[in-house]
């Protein structure tokens, strides 16, 4: 056993990465080789509950057997044709997703931030060519704590020091405001110049921040009182996460311009899309915009098919049920360590009470000795996000996980 409580193999693949690869990453200390469902193994053979389902890029299950089918058989014909050629699976899956989703069209891409980036380029060029902002003078709003990615764009949106130090110079036309706070949009959107507020439903990397009720429809009727575009970024709340196909629909609202990713590939591959009307997709013309893997038929195949399994497999609704149960279940534990608990369907995280530090990393070492894996994020939260197909049962077993996790670790701090 190592300092990190390894075996000898586990120490041996985490080393490697140690020497081999960049440092822009400090993993919890396991080794990780199989994953089915809700579980995942280690390279000693260990079973743990998956509680990050990759930042929910694994909403439907580990290497779900339709997903994984799909993969296959669509890897066995065609992977790749570049957008410079049709093939027979784009179209088909171009109309599958704009009519599950219900928007005019999509723009496919591969990971979450080039959909972002997309979104805020389709915005810029609808601010201009409809709704008349002068020339290199839009401007976009965020919120502040949001979380989009990595790129230089993304960053220059981030109000969080450790994201954007030392990568500036930054994105010119960016500005934020509080998260939750609609007077401050209203006064942001007094500039006719701004073309769009985009969002998380729920600001997922910021801990599972959920604001009040009520304000995605005030960010709505704001953003049509001003002729502002609403860009959700569902990348991390969409696809059945929250309880619902999207968190949006909580609220009952659409907005302008819808990003996705992560599970729309079921966590095998990037895929990633944006949905929009005609009016402002459409502003977009042939070479001004895309990337050589994005709509690549293998993604379309397998996108396809992460959709169906959603819907086909109740997923949303058990995300509701369980989410519920799961908040209940770890209110009950009563622990001195516990702050607070918060989540919508099975996006939750529970906030550490301690004034040491470490406690919330202690506690996912011992989560993991016990059996679940979870990651801190900001220091005193952890995520409890578990794939959408877990059971009643189970959730009973990680909460029992986490009850002894939580003791050992009280009379240990
Ligand atoms: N939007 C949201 C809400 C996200 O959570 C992205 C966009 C970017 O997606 P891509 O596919 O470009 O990572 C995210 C990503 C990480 C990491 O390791 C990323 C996320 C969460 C935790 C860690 O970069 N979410």
């Amino acid at each position: 056993m190592s300092i990190h409580n390894l075996s000898e193999l586990g120490t041996h693949y985490l080393e490697l990465e140690e020497h081999y690869g960049a440092h822009n990453y400090h993993p919890l200390p396991v080794v990780l080789k199989e994953g089915k469902g809700v579980y995942l193994t280690d390279v000693d053979g260990k079973k743990y509950f998956d509680f990050l389902s990759g930042y929910s890029a694994v909403n439907q299950g580990h290497c779900h057997p339709l997903i994984i089918e799909a993969l296959i058989k669509q890897a066995q014909k065609l992977t790749l044709t570049s957008r410079a050629f049709h093939n027979n699976i784009l179209g088909e899956y171009e109309k599958f997703i704009t009519e599950y989703f219900g928007y005019d069209k999509v723009l496919p891409m591969n990971t979450g931030v080039e959909g972002g980036e997309t979104a805020i380029k389709l915005a810029r060029r609808w601010a201009y060519v409809v709704k008349g902002v002068p020339e290199n003078k839009a401007k976009i709003i965020f919120a502040e704590g949001n979380f989009w990615g990595r790129t230089l764009a993304a960053i220059s949106a981030s109000t969080d020091p450790s994201s954007f130090k030392n990568f500036g110079p930054f994105m010119p036309g960016f500005e934020t405001v509080p998260y939750d706070d609609t007077i401050a949009l209203e006064k942001a959107f007094q500039d006719t110049n701004v073309a769009a507020f985009m969002v998380e439903p729920i600001q997922g990397e910021a801990g599972v921040v959920i604001p009040v009720e009520g304000y995605l429809k005030t960010v709505r009727e704001l953003c049509d009182k001003y002729n502002v575009l609403f860009i959700a970024d569902e990348i991390q709340t969409g696809l059945c996460r929250t309880g619902k196909l999207l968190a949006c629909d909580h609220e009952n609202v659409r907005p302008d311009i819808l990003i996705l990713g992560k599970a729309l590939s079921g966590g095998t591959m990037p895929v990633a899309a944006i949905l929009a009307d005609d009016e402002i997709m459409l502003t977009i013309k042939p070479g001004e915009h895309g990337s050589t893997y994005g709509g690549n038929p293998l993604a379309c195949a397998v996108a396809i098919a992460s959709l169906n399994v959603l819907k086909d497999e109740k997923m949303a609704e058990n995300a509701e049920t369980l989410g519920v149960l799961l908040r209940e279940e770890l209110a009950k534990l009563n622990s001195p360590l516990i702050k607070s608990i918060r989540g919508k369907g099975l996006l939750n995280a529970i906030v550490i009470g301690h004034e040491n530090p470490d406690a919330s990393w202690d506690l996912c070492l011992a989560l993991r000795d016990n059996g679940l894996l979870a990651k801190p994020t900001h220091g005193d939260k952890i995520r409890f996000a578990p794939p959408l197909c877990i059971t009643k049962e189970q959730i009973i077993e990680c909460v029992e996980i986490i009850r002894k996790s939580l003791k050992t670790l009280e009379t240990k701090i």
